[in-house]
């Protein structure tokens, strides 16, 4: 099945940007607890998809200690231009979607920074929750597509960067 990316959820994208860096974190990790089981990686032959470069990428924010996994999730989301920023834009929309569900797995499992207990939504990010809640499924995983694909650096659209050499 393919998923094509269209303007429909386009508000929404813009709402979600809207949202401070760690609110946009922290409203990824309670959609991601709400999909769940609905989230089906191991689907044969699904689309673009490719597992080994998604876990490539993860196995390098795996092996850092928690505080530089959030800080290295904070510059994907805010687009500054790191190396890894530039590794995750390079690679496809849907690989990138995968990446992040491999994060929110390894939250879980206690290999990547959990979320700190008691954690609050903002007014802006539970309405945009509830919005989320209620598309199909469909329509879900193409807002997420247009959440994710922007993040990162595309490194074929910037010039070299005179602060990182980048
Ligand atoms: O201390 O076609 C805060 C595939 C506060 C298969 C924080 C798929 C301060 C192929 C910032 C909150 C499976 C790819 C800390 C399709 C503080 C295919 C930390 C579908 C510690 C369609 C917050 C894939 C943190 C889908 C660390 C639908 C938050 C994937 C991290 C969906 C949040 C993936 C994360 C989703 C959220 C992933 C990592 C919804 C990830 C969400």
């Amino acid at each position: 099945m393919t998923y094509t990316t269209s303007n429909t959820n386009s508000e929404q994208v813009r709402a979600f940007q809207s949202l401070d860096v760690d609110q946009q974190l922290a409203l990824f990790w309670f959609i991601y607890t709400e999909m769940g089981e609905s989230i089906t990686p191991a689907a044969p032959g699904a689309s673009t998809v490719s597992p080994p470069i998604a876990e490539g990428l993860f196995n390098q924010v795996k092996d850092l200690s928690h505080d530089e996994q959030l800080q290295l999730q904070r510059d994907l989301i805010a687009r500054k231009n790191t190396q890894f920023a530039r590794e995750y834009g390079a690679i496809g929309d849907t690989t990138k979607l995968l990446f992040w569900y491999l994060l929110a797995q390894g939250m879980e499992r206690g290999t990547i920074v959990p979320m700190p207990p008691n954690y609050e939504l903002t007014d802006a990010a539970e309405t945009l929750f509830s919005q989320i809640k209620n598309l199909e499924f469909n329509e879900q995983i193409t807002l997420f597509r247009d959440i994710v694909s922007p993040m990162g650096v595309d490194p074929n659209a910037v010039e070299l960067d005179s602060e990182t050499g980048l």
